[in-house]
């Protein structure tokens, strides 16, 4: 089916900030909608969300630059393509760019025409959306696997700013049997969570993604705090629900390369990255925690490779900063051996081609990957569809509230139901 026209508009975030949206018709009628997320603690080796920079309006945000770029340079490039060729498409926008980085156009840009392309080719092959991702990557469109969700449940760092130094405490239901089960213990946990930080007499507020975001003084507090909220709902912490970690570590980072330390002002310490390591090793021995990202700085890479080779046979070392799902650092951290999961941000590279090109080569590596949203997200439930047919098993998109986040886990639970005996649960694949 043709490309008829493909128009973006400048829509809000779930922070309120502006953000790409595209709306794009097929010959016979048929009209899509897609809309880009934002980070706040974004790697310093993202492809570029281009902003306007103009501080008259949205203090400097706008991105009406953005969408001229899709308006006047790359939909009279595509109206008329088959909207089935998505690696044709994608191909087209990164030769109209021209840069490693999208300098040019923005990856905010090609990054809304590339979902919308993928949403519209699904409904054209008259597919379900998830199945018409599968066959993008070459996976069955028979048999499903669903992923386990990380529930970000106390947030932290940039996303919610006076809480602890490391930004999220997630919640990760392994012995979940399906999706269904795994949103309802997560969301009872959120839930005996928030009652346990009232009776303590904290506030209930929550940060960016959804999770509650208390002064709690140190980092350690989430945890045990977590481990409280899983026994007080039912569960059995170490053997049904698990913890995973993003403490986001360039944001506490002071220092170049990998000779700084790790500034962790609630605790008024500073630790040099083998410290941090020690850390993580007492941490894990101490508390079910199955799964790190960023536990250090993006340009500490020393750092990756002795927490993998301390941690990398137990427990799974994810790089989101430090890899921005671009296959060329992905490479180095294959052979520094710096981690052994990827987390996998569309927008961090720009486009639906380059991430699953990205995924297949930490699959290759026989690496894990979590699809992931952003701290800024928006109504738009792509993520959900893209996991399912990736197969990954694994997915981060924040707490249990919140419509942008929630939106994600209501989808997964509809594919779920929709797919029946053709979805299986992922197993992770680490064990304790
Ligand atoms: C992260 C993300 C998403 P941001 O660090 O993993 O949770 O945050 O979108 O702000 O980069
Ligand atoms: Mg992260």
């Amino acid at each position: 089916m043709i490309i008829k026209s493909i128009e973006a508009q400048e829509i809000l975030d779930s922070r309120g900030n502006p953000t790409v949206a595209v709306i794009l018709k097929l010959e016979d009628g048929t009209e899509v909608f897609s809309a880009v997320p934002s980070g706040a603690s974004t790697g310093a080796y993202e492809a570029l969300e281009l902003r306007d920079e103009d501080a008259g309006r949205y203090l400097g945000k706008g991105v009406l630059k953005a969408v001229a770029n899709v308006n006047d340079i790359i939909a009279p490039k595509l109206i008329g393509q088959e909207v089935t060729k998505q690696e044709e498409i994608d191909q087209i926008m990164l030769d109209l760019d021209g840069t490693q980085g999208k300098q040019n156009l923005g990856a905010n840009a090609i990054l809304a025409v590339s979902m919308a392309c993928v949403k519209a080719g699904a409904i054209a092959s008259k597919m379900p959306l998830y199945a018409y991702i599968a066959q993008l990557f070459g996976n069955s469109t028979e048999k499903f696997i669903m992923p386990i969700p990380m529930s970000n449940v106390l947030n932290g760092g940039k996303h919610a700013m006076g809480s602890s130094d490391m930004q999220e405490f997630m919640i990760f239901p392994l012995a979940a049997e399906s999706v269904v089960e795994a949103v309802r213990w997560n969301a009872e946990i959120f839930h005996h969570l928030g009652k346990i930080l009232q009776e303590k007499g904290w506030q209930k507020t929550v940060g960016d993604e959804g999770g509650y975001a208390p002064p709690l003084g140190t980092n350690e507090a989430p945890l045990q705090l977590i481990m409280q909220a899983i026994e007080v709902a039912g569960y059995k912490p170490g053997e049904e629900v698990f913890i995973a970690l993003d403490p986001a570590a360039s944001e506490f980072y002071e220092g170049e390369g990998e000779t700084g330390y790790y500034n962790l002002k609630t605790e008024n310490k500073k630790l040099s990255n083998s410290e941090m390591v020690k850390k993580y090793q007492q941490w894990v021995e101490q508390y079910p925690i199955v799964s790190i990202e960023d536990a250090l700085a993006e340009d500490d890479w020393a750092g990756f490779s002795q927490l993998t080779k301390a941690l990398g046979r137990q427990i799974q070392i994810m790089g989101d900063d430090l890899l921005v799902t671009n296959p060329e650092r992905i490479q180095k951290a294959i052979d520094r051996k710096a981690a052994n999961s990827v987390l996998i941000k569309l927008n961090q590279i720009g486009s639906v081609s380059e991430t699953i090109r990205a995924i297949k080569l930490a699959q290759s590596a026989g690496w894990t990957c979590v699809v992931s949203h952003r701290s800024g997200e928006s109504e738009d439930t792509f993520i959900a569809d893209f996991v399912v047919g990736a197969g990954t098993g694994q997915i981060k998109t924040g707490s249990m509230c919140r419509s942008e986040r929630v939106a994600k886990y209501n989808r997964l639970m509809m594919i779920e139901r929709e797919l029946g005996d053709k979805a299986k649960m992922a197993k992770f694949p680490f064990k304790k």
